[in-house]
C-alpha cells in the first residue's frame, strides 16, 4: 500500500509539472509571438478559402500541399477508406491516380520539381 501512495503521488506531481510547463509555454506563446500567429491564421484561412478550387496535389482539399497529400493518396491506392480529390490528385494529368502521382508530389514536396500537375516531357525512368 505504501508503495502504491509513493507511485500515485509521483505521478501526481509529475502530472502537475507537465500542465506547469504546457500552461507556461501556451502563455509564452500567446505573448511573444501574438503578432506571427495572427498572421499565420489569417494565411490558412486564405488557403482554405481557395480549397474549393482545382489545387493539384492537394489530394485532401485542405488548401495546402504537403506530405498529409502524399498519405491521402497512398491510402487510395490502398483501397482504405478516405476523402480525396482526384482531380487534385492527378498531378502528371493522365486522367487517373496511381504511384506515378505520388511519385511527383513527393518530388513536388522535396523541391525536385517546381510545380504541379508535372506532364512528362521525356520518358519515365524505369
Ligand atoms: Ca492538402
Ligand atoms: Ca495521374
Amino acid at each position: 500500500m505504501k508503495n502504491l501512495f509513493k507511485a500515485v503521488t509521483v505521478f501526481t506531481t509529475l502530472a502537475l509539472l507537465v500542465g506547469a510547463m504546457v500552461a507556461l509555454s501556451a502563455a509564452a506563446a500567446e505573448g511573444d509571438l501574438t503578432g506571427e500567429t495572427d498572421v499565420a491564421a489569417t494565411a490558412v484561412e486564405t488557403t482554405a478559402t481557395q480549397a474549393a478550387e482545382l489545387v493539384c496535389g492537394d489530394a485532401n482539399n485542405d488548401g495546402a500541399v504537403n506530405m498529409k497529400d502524399v498519405l491521402v493518396v497512398r491510402k487510395y491506392l490502398a483501397d482504405l477508406d478516405c476523402e480525396i480529390n482526384l482531380d487534385n490528385a492527378d498531378t502528371n494529368n493522365d486522367g487517373g491516380v496511381n504511384m506515378k502521382d505520388v511519385l511527383n508530389l513527393r518530388k513536388f514536396l522535396a523541391g525536385i520539381v517546381d510545380s504541379l500537375p508535372v506532364v512528362a516531357t521525356e520518358p519515365t525512368a524505369a
